[in-house]
């Protein structure tokens, strides 16, 4: 049984139905959210922290909203920002001027189960960024420590006046091809979200591996 470790429901609803075989289980482990400027070490770290927690295969899920203009605010720190100043200011803040405000949803999951990973064939060569990150990029990474594996996916869309109420998070200011993601079921958002797509390229290399 693999744990997806995570403190928020949405997350698990949109993890469970896409996968859809009882095949995974919450685990509601706060781990260590380091500092840093993208999601790739945040979400390694805590899947090697979860996983000496747990002693049984992890899937850490680190998330968050990019907007351009504000130079990929608030990304790491999206679930501080919506503590504290909230979705609907920060969709004002990104709306401000004309041009339509261009966001991104970006979700990284990293597994650790304790075992090492076969290193061969080098994931640069095979176009895998994320798996390359995996494998000892990540700043202050100690190449001895716990193999994880990276599962990336983006979303790209525009920042909009609040629709919708399904979803959670920043769902009822980001618009995609004309439709909010709180106007969407975790079906349909799941088949285009940043979540669905890192879903699915872990569900690729799981089945394979
Ligand atoms: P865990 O760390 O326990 O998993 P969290 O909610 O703190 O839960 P993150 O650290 O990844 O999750 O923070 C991500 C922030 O972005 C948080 O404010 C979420 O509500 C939001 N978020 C993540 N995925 C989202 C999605 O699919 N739709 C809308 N908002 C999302
Ligand atoms: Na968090």
């Amino acid at each position: 049984m693999l744990r997806y470790v995570t403190t928020n429901a949405g997350k698990v609803r949109e993890a469970e139905e896409y996968l859809d075989d009882g095949s995974v289980t919450q685990l509601d482990f706060d781990y260590t959210e380091i500092q840093a400027p993208t999601l790739e070490p945040i979400a390694a770290r805590g899947a090697r922290e979860a996983y000496r927690h747990a002693g049984a295969p992890v899937l850490v899920d680190d998330a968050g909203l990019f907007v351009d203009r504000l130079d990929g605010f608030p990304g790491p720190y999206s679930a501080y920002v919506e503590e504290t100043v909230g979705v609907e200011r920060v969709g004002q803040l990104a709306r401000r001027g004309d041009d339509p405000a261009r966001a991104a949803f970006r979700c990284v999951l990293a597994y650790c189960d304790g075992d090492p990973f076969d290193a061969s064939p080098d994931p640069i060569d095979r176009g895998d960024r994320a798996a390359a990150a995996a494998v000892g990029t990540d700043e202050g990474d100690d190449a001895t420590d716990l193999p994880v594996k990276l599962f990336e996916g983006v979303v790209r869309g525009r920042i909009v006046e609040p629709r919708g109420s399904g979803g959670f998070g920043y769902d009822p200011i980001f618009e995609h091809e004309g439709t909010t993601f709180a106007e969407m079921g975790s079906t349909g958002k799941n088949a285009v979200s940043h979540r669905g797509r890192a879903l699915a390229k872990f569900t690729e290399w799981y089945a394979g591996r």
